[in-house]
């Protein structure tokens, strides 16, 4: 086993030589005993919708060229790009869901755990919905905004009213190409609908509903997730955070929260900062409580209250295995079965506690939102009764420290103070040339790829390039391990960045949050191309979304929002399940532009993507025209030299 092959991460590499020296299994592992995994199903050539199937396409063109009901390649791979795409909005938007019934709940007082904590945000959002405000209480103002948010889910007529912030021509466009998401519901079933056998079989309107599918995704179940959580949880502002397994203490009791809903975690958190459960925790030998994340439930507790992060999607096996995690509690998605395991070699409790995500023979303590905090509570007293089993426990040393949560208020608020909050010095930045441009990196962590090192070696050459990188997801957790959203990382920075940087007092590399605060990018890059000066569009806009280490299907949503918003969005070549050389192939990475000014590209080596996402903004800037000053200057050695020729 070549540790280094597997992560680029030095705790995870310690982890998985200790795991591998007694015997226990993790996702690696498991990844090695599949392999060579089904090349069909890899480049989405594979077909299981009906039961005359499963069909699979001969991608040497010597064999079938068609399933059997007469489905061709393009029809096949567009049809499973689809159900991703369907099946990633419907996780980030059933989280949505879930939020906005707290949410109401709250406003009802049948959750008085919960309260509005940005009531700016709450008034904000209630006018932009048109909701009167004028002498009403906050709770009755929350109660009809939650139910106008929850009926974005399911409404039988009209369109997301998220999706009335984007800029003018991208609803213009989205309206012409009959885009513009309606239901997230009715989006997901008519995507179930559509790829199911003898319906829609043009890949162009596969795909086509893909984008609208996605879009209900991001300008819609996600946006209204980020947005509530917010108004109830406070929105990000800049605060310290640290990350990797050596946020871990040995003389404390250790729980880990899991998943993606912060609605629990953040009670577990505000459970265990409680007098009372600290000192049970004393009393049972341990010098203080600790609570930390994995996965984007950590993203929302981080960037909210600076709560530690353990790791990353691929490290929550390793997790366990340093025998220093008391409790692990998750709430949903990206929860690995094989925890069931690991957890049998050490004292840890694993603890499910959402009723749409079971494991077998797991505890399983419920989430009760009228009575939340008492649930927290109860976790944080199995985690101090566990402590007294615990064993052994080794636990890496490493941990980055990082300044985190830049929501796009805070980005607002540090560019422009407080009383002239605005995206002007960002945008003065970009056409002044200091800053070339900006760039999501997000998404998750594979293990069919080294862990963690396409993320922090992509951000490196970005900012490298003076591009401003702003990050959520598993892919932020990576490269905050590495320091680079530490204010130092502006020395790694290129010096027009650097100089940014360094005068407004941000790191070069941004973190956001979680994968559905990637709706936060979304309003960020609208409030760009409001601001002025960089096009009436986001297909304008010097900017790009890369995710070189995607596995979920939420991945696919997300990067499939993004092209509809008008971005370009790299994936890794070898995990984009879409067979190369196919018509749809060619849609997803070049024709789609000409529709809706954005596109796929793929690339598996981080400095070559790092070049093409340069090149691509320096196309933009120069159609924005911003670039005429630095045309003069790049008459390097090279041309003099070839001059002298
Ligand atoms: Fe899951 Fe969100 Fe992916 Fe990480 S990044 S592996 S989805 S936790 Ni969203
Ligand atoms: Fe085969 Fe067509 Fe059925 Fe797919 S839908 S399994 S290609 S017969």
């Amino acid at each position: 086993m070549d540790v280094k092959k597997r992560s680029s991460d030095p705790a995870t590499q310690e982890m998985l030589k200790r795991m591998a020296d007694s015997g226990q299994e993790n996702a690696w592992d498991r990844l090695e005993a599949q392999e060579p995994q089904c090349g069909f199903g890899q480049l989405g050539i594979c077909c299981r919708v009906c039961n005359m199937g499963p069909c699979r396409i001969d991608p040497f063109g010597e064999g079938p060229e068609r399933g059997v009901c007469g489905a061709d390649v393009d029809t096949i791979i567009a049809r499973n790009f689809l159900r991703a795409a369907a099946a990633g909005a419907s996780a980030h938007s059933d989280h949505g869901r879930g939020v906005v019934h707290t949410f109401i709940a709250m406003a009802k007082g049948e959750a008085p755990d919960y309260a509005i904590k940005d009531r700016t945000k709450l008034l904000a959002l209630a006018r932009e919905w048109g909701i009167k405000t004028d002498g009403r209480k906050d709770t009755e103002i929350a109660a009809e905004l939650g139910e106008l948010a929850l009926a974005e889910f399911g409404k039988s007529y009209g369109t997301q009213r998220m999706a009335e912030r984007a800029p003018g021509p991208r609803k213009a466009l989205w309206k012409k190409l009959g885009l513009t998401p309606r239901a997230v519901d009715r989006e997901v079933v008519e995507a179930l609908h559509r790829s199911t056998m003898g319906v829609d079989q043009d890949y162009k309107s596969i795909i086509h509903h893909a984008s609208r599918c996605s879009l209900a995704d991001g300008w819609g179940g996600s946006m209204i997730a980020t947005e509530l959580q917010d108004i109830m949880f406070g929105t990000p502002y800049p605060k310290h955070g640290e990350m990797n397994l050596g946020v871990f203490k040995e003389d404390q009791v250790n729980l880990v929260v899991h998943g993606h809903e912060p609605l629990l975690s953040e009670m577990i958190a505000a459970a265990s900062a409680l007098p009372e459960l600290v000192a049970e925790a004393r009393a049972a030998g341990a010098s203080g409580l600790n609570v930390a994340g994995i996965c984007c439930t950590a993203n929302e507790l981080l960037v909210r209250h600076g709560i530690p992060v353990a790791g990353n999607f691929l490290q929550q096996e390793l997790a366990v295995a340093t025998g220093a995690v008391d409790v692990m509690c998750v709430d949903l998605q990206c929860i690995m079965q094989g925890l069931t395991e690991v957890v049998k070699c050490f004292h840890t409790k694993l603890i499910t506690t959402s009723e749409k995500a079971r494991l077998p023979n797991v505890e399983h303590v419920q989430m009760e939102e009228a009575r939340a905090l008492e649930v927290g509570k109860a976790i944080v007293r199995k985690a101090i009764e566990a402590f007294k089993n615990r064993g052994p426990v080794h636990i890496p040393k490493d941990k980055g420290e990082a300044v985190v949560g830049f929501s796009h208020e805070a980005i607002n608020y540090m560019l422009g103070g407080r009383f002239r909050a605005s995206y002007r010095p960002l945008n003065d930045n970009i056409m002044n040339g200091r800053i070339r441009g900006v760039v999501g990196v997000v998404g998750c962590t594979n293990p069919k790829v080294t862990h963690d090192e396409g993320h922090t070696r992509l951000v490196k050459e970005l900012i490298k390039r003076d591009i401003l990188v702003v990050m959520t997801g598993c892919a932020q957790i990576a490269c905050g391990k590495v320091g680079l959203m530490a204010p130092e990382a502006a020395a790694l920075a290129g010096p027009g960045l650097r100089e940014v940087c360094e005068t407004v007092g941000i790191p070069p590399v941004l973190a956001v949050g979680s994968c559905v605060d990637n709706s936060r990018i979304l309003v960020a890059c609208t409030e760009m191309v409001r601001e002025g000066g960089l096009g009436e569009d986001i297909a304008d806009l010097p900017v790009a979304g890369a995710c070189l280490e995607h596995i979920t299907e939420k991945a696919i949503a997300i990067g499939q929002y993004f092209v509809a918003s008008g971005a370009l969005v790299v994936f890794h070549e070898k995990l984009f399940p879409v067979m190369p050389g196919t018509a749809v192939h060619q849609y997803l990475t070049d024709g789609i532009a000409a529709e809706m000014g954005g596109k796929w590209a793929v690339e598996s080596d981080p400095v070559k993507a790092a070049e093409l996402i340069h090149a691509h903004i320096e196309k933009k800037r120069d159609a924005l025209g911003i670039n005429k000053e630095r045309e003069r200057k790049l008459f390097d050695m090279e041309d003099r030299q070839k001059l002298k020729v």
